[in-house]
């Protein structure tokens, strides 16, 4: 039996306080632990909790040992139902500084110029288990929690700016298609099965969504490169009771980058956290992830449309050239979790969550939600209180009248939990418009009471035409091929066909080649004929942008020139890049008076971790398949490569030209070698390369451009 623990053996006590945001001024009273021993749940002090208490050495456990029970029946009990969409997320604490831009927009105070608020975001995929893996192909959640002083407005969005549906209604139908199937539960987090395309393909206004799914949008690199929209149209209102109608953008500082379809599968199994462990790690090093938040403003005058968009279409995006995106603030994610349960799973968003000078429009798909926030908490987290759970207290004060319930760990004081009252005062007070109560801005409301849409609604074509002809050659390939493996894992032949109609009333070249990739004639359709253009809607970049939070894999051994690969891991680090040693075997690199540390042997690397790899000079050629495939893999996916001195040749075993596209060699590694290199990694792909490196899934054939 182990001997107590001394009392001045003690463990450091947990001092940080609980689901408190970076800014805080009100730290939290929820500390978990104290006290330096062990203790049952009743605070009784335990000698040990490794032997259940028996009856002799080797007899029978006995039905008194209160500890054992106790220990065993919470673990019983330690999950809870997990979402039923978005169930696999991760999250991050930070605060949101607003640039006061749209102060006369809004009367809501944290939009308020300089004005700090603390926020806790959590980002999600929508169809896999809690355990799925993070790189699949579909929709993230973007849900972010502002806990402002007015109360707190949660802005519960997602990576793509329209929606498969446009009445909540039929929210349970596309989930329903999208899960596994009911018989075996297969597949896991994926679309790419026959339900999904059976609904999407009978369900036409679900084909913009789906265009986005298909793209580069569907396997984002990072959360740090990650573009966000609370997608519904939103009415502000400002101190002078004026309204506008916005759409909230959040634009990623670091770029919007995604990974390439074999990189996202091999991550899959590889890594499956790859997402989470970039967030956690690159806050952990200080690469804090950024976004500013923008918006879109369209005059409210009654029509609900813009430029003949309808603004109540969930299926429809407003294009930046029409409505430039105004930045109002930003957001840095700077602190993760200290705990995943407490904090990023009982994490409860809500749409309803509204502040005073923003408010909800009558889009059907969001109405509904008004619905179902509130109502999926109550399961999921076990009863009404969950608002007292540290991660969803306001940092506004709380006075409501709401009483009793499951896990109500309030001690209200008072007698009168009603409204009027005389026995406490009438308190607490109602609170009018001057003193910052929430007074929805009068808006008309009247018709029959129907179950119709307007025609508006009717048109499931032309914004999928315009995000597909926006796009550069390369992005179209992509959605070409994703559509082209997507149906191809499809066993009905009549879903297949079925799908092609819809895809030849998007575009008939794109349509042509995903049919040839499936071995089917190509169906003849309408497409829509002057689709506009949206340039922004393409996330290639030409230029070079911010390479902060990004990672190269360096090559070396113990004969590599490891002053030099020294000294670049100090030069990437100066641009917030971190350098990472991968050698044969683990340990430590020794020559001379040099020393590098290994960070990853050949066994444990993989490519899909690196944006870029570098060999070192000097070091020995290799033909380990290991070296091989991570250089072959990454030299696929576009990544920069680079080598310097003799180790070009570790590159051409590789079959890695020196003089191919995004390939940097030099005879030494000093700054011009560092410079064309994070140059490389600012412009994220090599995509001159793809033609001759990435497998395509049709046979070649000219890609669409207008
Ligand atoms: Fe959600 N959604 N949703 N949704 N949603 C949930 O709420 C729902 C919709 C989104 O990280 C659930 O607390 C309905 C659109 C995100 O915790 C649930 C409808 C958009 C998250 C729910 C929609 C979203 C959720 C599951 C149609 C993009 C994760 C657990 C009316 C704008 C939030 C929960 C987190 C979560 C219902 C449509 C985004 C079941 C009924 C559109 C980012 O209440």
């Amino acid at each position: 039996m182990p001997s107590p623990r001394k009392p001045d053996q003690t463990a450091p006590k947990q001092t940080s306080p609980v689901g408190v945001g970076a800014d805080d001024p009100g730290a939290s009273d929820a500390l978990a632990q104290a006290g330096e021993f062990l203790t049952t749940a009743q605070g009784v002090r335990l000698p040990d909790t490794d032997h259940s208490l028996k009856a002799g050495n080797r007899g029978p456990t006995l039905l008194e040992d209160f500890h054992l029970r106790e220990k065993i029946t919470h673990f019983d009990h330690e999950r809870i139902p997990e979402r039923v969409v978005h169930a696999r997320g991760a999250a991050a604490h930070g605060v949101f500084e607003s640039y006061g831009t749209a102060a006369s927009l809004t009367k809501a105070g944290f939009l308020a110029k300089g004005k700090r608020t603390a926020a806790f975001v959590r980002f999600s995929t929508v169809l896999g288990s809690r355990g799925s893996a993070d790189t699949v192909r579909d929709t993230r959640g973007f849900a972010v929690k502002f806990y402002t002083d007015q109360g707190t407005f949660d802005l519960v969005g997602n990576n793509i700016p329209v929606f498969f549906i446009q009445d909540g209604i039929k929210f349970p139908d596309i989930i329903h298609a999208g899960k596994p199937h009911p018989d075996r539960e297969i597949p896991q987090a994926q679309s790419a099965h026959d339900t999904f395309w059976d609904f999407v393909s009978l369900h036409t206004e679900a084909t913009h969504h789906v265009f986005w799914n298909m793209s580069d949008r569907g396997i984002p690199r990072s959360y740090r490169t990650m573009e966000g929209f609370g997608v519904h149209t939103f009415r502000l209102v400002n101190a002078g009771g004026e309204t506008s109608l916005v759409k909230f953008h959040w634009k990623p500082v670091a770029g919007v980058h995604s990974l390439v379809w074999e990189e996202a599968q091999i991550a899959a199994g590889v890594d499956p956290d790859f997402h989470r462990r970039d967030m956690a790690d690159g806050i952990e090093a200080g690469a804090f992830l950024e976004y500013e938040l923008g918006i879109q403003v369209m005059p409210d005058d009654g029509t609900d449309s813009f430029e003949g968009i309808d603004l109540l279409d969930p299926t429809k995006i407003v294009p930046e050239e029409l409505a430039p995106v105004q930045l109002i603030g930003k957001l840095t994610l700077n602190r993760n979790p200290t705990n995943y349960f407490a904090e990023t799973e009982q994490v409860a968003f809500h749409t309803g969550h509204l502040v005073p000078g923003i408010e909800a429009t009558n889009d059907p798909l969001m109405q509904a939600r008004l619905f179902s926030y509130l109502d999926t908490q109550l399961t999921r987290l076990g009863g009404p209180n969950f608002a007292q759970l540290p991660i969803n207290r306001p940092h506004a004060e709380v006075n409501d009248m709401l009483r009793d319930g499951m896990h109500q760990t309030a001690i209200h004081t008072g007698l009168a939990p009603y409204h009027p009252n005389s026995i406490d005062g009438d308190e607490p007070l109602l609170a009018g418009k001057s003193d910052g109560g929430y007074v929805q801005i009068p808006r008309p409301v009247e018709g029959n009471v129907t179950r119709s849409a307007p025609a508006s609604f009717e048109d499931h074509f032309s914004q999928a035409a315009m995000f597909y002809h926006s796009l550069s050659p390369i992005e179209q390939a992509h959605i070409v091929e994703a559509f082209t493996f997507e149906l191809g894992k499809v066993y009905e032949q009549a879903i297949k066909e079925r799908e092609l109609a819809v895809l030849a009333n998007v575009d008939a070249d794109l349509c042509a080649q995903v049919a040839a990739g499936l071995g089917l004639p190509a169906p003849k359709g309408k497409p829509a004929k002057d689709s506009l253009v949206s340039p922004a809607l393409s996330q290639i970049v030409t230029t070079p942008g911010p390479v902060a939070g990004r990672k190269v894999g360096i090559i070396a051994d113990a004969g590599s020139d490891l002053a030099a690969v020294s000294q670049i891991v100090k030069s990437l680090a100066k641009a917030g890049v971190t350098g990472l040693v991968i050698a044969p075997v683990g340990g430590v690199l020794k020559a001379g008076r040099q020393s590098v540390t290994v960070e990853r042997t050949l066994l444990t690397a993989r490519s899909i971790e690196f944006d870029a790899v570098i060999v070192a000079a000097d070091t020995t050629p290799s033909t380990d398949i290991k070296l091989i495939l991570l250089l072959q893999e990454a030299y696929r996916h576009c990544k920069a490569i680079a080598a310097w001195g003799d180790a070009t040749a570790l590159l051409e075993a590789a079959g890695i030209p020196s003089d191919g596209p995004g390939v940097t060699v030099a005879e030494t590694a000093g700054k011009p070698f560092t410079d064309a290199l994070i140059t490389a990694l600012g412009l994220h792909r090599a995509w001159d390369r793809a033609p001759g490196v990435m497998a395509s899934a049709v046979a070649p054939a000219a890609t669409t451009t207008r």
